[in-house]
């Protein structure tokens, strides 16, 4: 990454031709390059139209100025908005000028850096501004833009907070034993302890909805060879995309579909049959269906309806995925279709049982959970949370079962953390400053 006082340019709009073109100048020099670029300054905030130019005078292109002085811009430095006629040429030209005027060309995503490293966003919103450019259902932009406002940084804060509460609790009964008072057994200690037990489990509920939507469900189908999983595959994606052949074996690779279920984005991925004796190829083929599978949300094991039920899958599935058991080929069974004893009835050649599966597939991704309030997260952030939250399980084992409050707040300062590396805010001053201004303690 470059000097953060460099002034950086790029292209803000994607490459290409269109209607307008969007160039965009974040830094110290935004002020010079935008006098000499148009001839003044433009008001700030101000849509000016006027003719771009570069350090010799010559004409480049004319349009719309837009000047943000710092700190009041996206980055929180001064940034100049040039909107012109949305050619590569036009773009390169502009883009041209502003470096021979002293700005270099902008890293990926550090417009972005920048607006985080002058606390305009932080990380998870940073991150949610790219979530949400990228996002794949409409479902997933609304919860991006969530995240972007700051709705998952507020849920992060507000169970930060709790912890920040409880450890100051518990500290003071540690360094202030002559207050007479036994905070350890102090019923208010207790209750915080559980609201943040709650606001734990919650959050990562939430959390797990959110990565869902913004990397999409992700649906592993499996089962013996010739059971249809290719079948499925196709039928639930519309497309053609496996072969399908009455040949036991035939799916060798993994192949994966981006599919949309009533704005519930899941990855599906078929892959080969799992069984005892294959092939070289096949073994292989074997070897990265178990590799999917670890990445599974939820599996659909599918079965052949003419065959006895089997009810217990020999592979390794994750914490956490749901095993989906799938009946085929109903068509010529007989079995009616849909859901019976949570198994699922269906037929990959005829669709009929594809809308209850469709349903199954909602249920268990929580899909039916998402209020208007859902945001997007990522692994990184779920990860934070699991080990935030396993430090505070081992901080609440310590205190009911040995009363050791030193423990407690060593894992709640752990726990606090990892729940900061979430939005990037921890600093231990700023805790002392709070532990001494709340609880006036050595006054
Ligand atoms: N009657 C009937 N046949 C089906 C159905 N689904 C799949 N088949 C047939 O079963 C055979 C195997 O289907 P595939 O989809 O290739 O099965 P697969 O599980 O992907 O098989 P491998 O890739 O070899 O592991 C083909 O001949 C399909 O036409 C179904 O719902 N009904
Ligand atoms: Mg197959």
């Amino acid at each position: 990454m470059g000097h953060p006082g460099d002034t950086i340019v790029a292209p803000a709009t994607p490459p290409g031709t269109g209607g307008i073109g969007v160039v965009r100048i974040s830094g110290d020099k935004a002020e010079a390059i935008a006098t000499t670029m148009l001839g003044s300054l433009p008001k700030p905030r101000y849509a000016t139209h006027q003719t771009f130019r570069d350090a010799r005078g010559d004409e480049l292109d004319s349009g719309i100025a837009l000047y943000f002085p710092a700190p009041a811009s996206f980055t929180g430095e001064s940034v100049l908005e040039l909107h012109g006629h949305g050619g590569p040429v036009v773009m390169s030209m502009l883009v041209d000028a502003a470096v021979e005027l002293g700005a270099r060309l902008a890293e990926p995503g550090e417009f972005t850096k920048r607006a985080f490293l002058n606390d305009k966003l932080d990380l998870a919103q940073a991150e949610a501004v790219a979530d949400l450019i990228t996002s794949g259902t409409a479902q997933a932009a609304r919860a991006a833009l969530h995240s972007l406002t700051g709705a998952f940084s507020a849920a992060v804060d507000a169970l930060g907070e709790k912890l920040v509460r409880l450890r100051m609790h518990v500290e003071a009964a540690i360094d202030f034993p002559e207050e007479e008072i036994d905070f350890l057994n102090d019923a208010q200690l207790l209750q915080r302890v559980d609201e943040c037990s709650m606001a734990f489990e919650e959050l990562q509920r939430n959390a797990t909805i959110g990565r869902v939507l913004r990397d999409g469900y992700r649906v592993i189908i499996v089962g013996k060879p010739n059971a249809g999983k290719s079948s499925l595959m196709n039928r639930l994606s519309g497309e053609d995309t496996a072969i399908v052949t009455e040949v036991a074996g035939t799916t060798r690779d993994v192949l994966r579909e981006r599919i949309d279920i009533d704005g519930l984005a899941v990855e599906l991925v078929d892959t080969a049959g799992l069984r005892e004796d294959p092939d070289r190829i096949e073994e292989e083929g074997i070897r990265r269906a178990r590799k999917a599978l670890a990445s599974a949300d939820a599996v659909l094991w599918i079965q052949d309806a003419n065959e006895p039920l089997a009810k217990r899958i020999e592979e390794d599935i994750p914490d956490g995925a749901e095993i989906i058991v799938v009946r085929n080929k109903i068509d010529e069974t007989g079995d009616a279709p849909g859901l019976v004893d949570d198994i699922l009835y269906l037929s990959a050649k005829t669709g009929a049982g594809i809308d209850a599966l469709h349903g199954r597939l909602r249920r268990s991704a929580g899909y039916r959970n998402l209020g208007e309030g859902a945001f997007t997260t990522r692994k990184r952030h779920i990860d934070a949370l699991s080990r935030a939250a396993a430090h505070f399980d081992t901080g609440r084992k310590a205190l009911e079962e040995t009363r050791a409050g030193e423990l407690l707040a060593e894992e709640l300062r752990l726990a606090q953390e990892a729940l900061g590396e979430i939005t990037g805010a921890v600093s231990s001053d700023d805790l002392l400053g709070r532990i001494f201004s709340e609880f006036c303690i050595g006054k």
